[in-house]
C-alpha cells in the first residue's frame, strides 16, 4: 500500500509583514532595509517577509551580497517575477512587474500586511491585522467620505459601466489560504488571468484594478494608514509658446485634507506616509540631517504645502535611515548599508548643485521655466488677494499629472516600489 503523503504545509505563524523588492536599483534596497528596521522597532513580535524577485529579461535580481544583508532584517523569499507589460500604460513600462505583488498570497502566514517600499511607517501597523481581509485604502471616483475604516466597500465604489475604483496597493491586508496547495492554486489561477490581460485592460495602476476584479469583499483602510505625500497646490504647465499655467489644488479626497491643518496635527494623526508619486523621493534629501532637510523643504514648499506634510514625511524617513545606521542589530551588514547611503548622498548632493534656480527666489525650479512652482503659486494667490484674475484657476478634474522632479530631467526613473 502506498502511503498518501500530505505535502500541504499550513501556516508558519499567525502574522507577517510582507514587502517586495526587485531589480538591481540600490535605492530600493535601502528602502527595504529601513522599512524592515522600522517594523522591527515598532512591532518586533510580528514576522517580516521580503519577497525578492529573481532576475528576468533585462531586469537583473538584486545583488546576492545585498540580499544577504537584508536577510538580517527580513526573512527573504526569492520569487519569480510576474511580467505583464501589456497592462502597463506607462511609456517606460515602469509597472510591468507590479503583478508580482500577488505572490504575497503565497506567503504561509494566516494574516498578512503588504507594504510598498516607498513608505515611512510611523506607528505599529499591528492594529491593521484586525481589519478583515482583503482590505486597502479606496482609490477612485466614488465618494470616499462614505467609507469607514475596517468596513466593507460597496460594489458601486468599484464599478460603474467601466471600472471607476480600486484600492491603493501600497498597503494591503490579505489572509492567504490555509495550506500551501490552496495558496499555490489561488495564485496560479490569478496569474492565468494576468496572462489573459490585453491592451484594453491597460492602466497606470494595473494591479490595483486587477485585484479588485479578482477578489471580492474589500474593506477600507483609513487614509491615516496610507497618506500619500503631496503638496496642496501645484502648477499644471501649459503646452506651446503662449502657454498658460494653471494653479491647481491637489485632487485628493476630503479625508486627506482632514488629516490635519498643521504639522503637529499631521504628526499626531498620520500612521504611515506613502511617497507614491514620482515627483518626490525622500532620498533626494539624504545628504541632509532630518532637521536641515525639514527647514529646506518648508522653505521650498511654504505656499504649496502650508501644513508641512512633505517636510514631516521626509524628515521622518531620514530619521528612519539614522535609526538603521545606529542599530547594533546588524553590525556585519552596516558596511553594505553605509556604502549605499554614501553613494546616494553623493548623487543627491551633485543633483542639487546642478539644479536650475528660480529667477525670483533662487529655489529649485523645473528646467525651461523662469520661475519655480512656489513663486507661481504665490503670485496666483497674491493676484487673487489684489482682485486680479491671476493665473487661470480651476479645481483639478483629472488625476494629478505625474510631475517631474524638482531636479528637472536628471531624475532617475525608478520602477514602482
Ligand atoms: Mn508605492
Ligand atoms: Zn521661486
Amino acid at each position: 500500500m502506498v502511503m498518501e503523503v500530505d505535502e500541504d504545509e499550513g501556516y508558519k505563524a499567525e502574522r507577517a509583514y510582507v514587502a517586495l523588492l526587485h531589480g538591481e536599483n540600490k535605492t530600493f534596497l535601502l528602502y527595504a532595509a529601513s522599512l524592515g528596521n522600522r517594523l522591527r522597532q515598532l512591532d518586533a513580535d510580528t514576522r517580516r517577509v521580503l519577497l525578492v524577485g529573481k532576475s528576468a529579461e533585462d531586469h537583473p535580481a538584486p545583488q546576492g551580497e545585498h540580499v544577504k544583508s537584508l536577510s538580517a532584517i527580513w526573512e527573504v523569499e526569492e520569487v519569480d517575477l510576474v511580467d505583464c507589460p501589456v497592462a502597463d500604460k506607462s511609456r517606460r513600462k515602469r509597472h510591468r512587474y507590479v503583478f508580482t505583488k500577488l505572490r504575497c498570497l503565497e506567503v504561509p502566514y494566516r494574516r498578512i500586511i503588504f507594504l510598498d517600499l516607498d513608505v515611512i511607517v510611523r506607528s505599529s501597523p499591528a492594529p491593521l491585522f484586525e481589519v478583515p481581509a482583503p482590505a486597502g485604502m479606496y482609490h477612485g471616483r466614488w465618494d470616499r467620505g462614505q467609507a469607514q475604516h475596517g468596513v466593507p466597500l460597496p460594489p458601486e465604489a468599484f464599478y460603474d459601466d467601466g471600472c471607476i475604483g480600486c484600492v491603493n496597493a501600497g498597503l494591503l491586508r490579505f489572509d492567504p489560504p490555509a495550506n500551501s496547495s490552496a495558496r499555490r492554486a489561488l495564485v496560479k489561477n490569478m496569474l492565468e488571468q494576468v496572462k489573459a490581460l490585453s491592451k484594453s485592460d491597460e492602466s497606470y495602476l494595473p494591479e490595483q484594478y486587477f485585484m479588485v476584479k479578482e477578489l471580492n469583499g474589500w474593506h477600507h483602510i483609513a487614509v491615516a494608514w496610507n497618506c500619500e505625500v503631496n503638496p496642496e497646490w501645484f502648477i499644471q504647465y501649459g503646452r506651446g509658446k503662449r502657454r498658460a499655467h494653471s494653479v491647481l489644488k491637489a485632487e485628493m479626497h476630503d479625508d486627506w485634507w482632514k488629516l490635519g491643518g498643521t504639522e503637529e496635527e499631521l504628526r499626531k494623526n498620520v500612521h504611515m506616509f506613502h511617497f507614491s508619486g514620482q515627483w518626490l523621493q525622500p532620498w533626494w534629501y539624504i545628504h541632509l540631517d532630518p532637521e536641515d532637510a525639514m527647514k529646506v523643504i518648508k522653505k521650498h514648499y511654504a505656499c504649496r504645502d502650508k501644513r508641512g506634510m512633505i517636510a514631516l514625511a521626509v524628515g521622518d524617513w531620514l530619521r528612519g535611515i539614522q535609526e538603521l545606521q545606529k542599530s547594533d542589530e546588524y553590525s556585519a551588514e552596516q558596511a553594505v548599508f553605509q556604502e549605499i547611503i554614501d553613494e546616494l548622498k553623493h548623487k543627491a548632493r551633485r543633483w542639487w548643485e546642478e539644479v536650475s534656480l528660480c529667477k525670483l527666489c533662487k529655489n529649485p525650479k523645473e528646467e525651461g521655466e523662469d520661475l519655480c512652482e512656489e513663486c507661481e503659486v504665490q503670485s496666483h494667490k497674491d493676484d487673487k488677494e489684489n482682485g486680479h484674475a491671476g493665473l487661470p484657476f480651476k479645481k483639478c478634474q483629472v488625476s494629478q499629472k505625474k510631475r517631474s522632479s524638482p531636479l528637472g530631467k536628471k531624475e532617475e526613473k525608478p520602477e514602482e516600489v
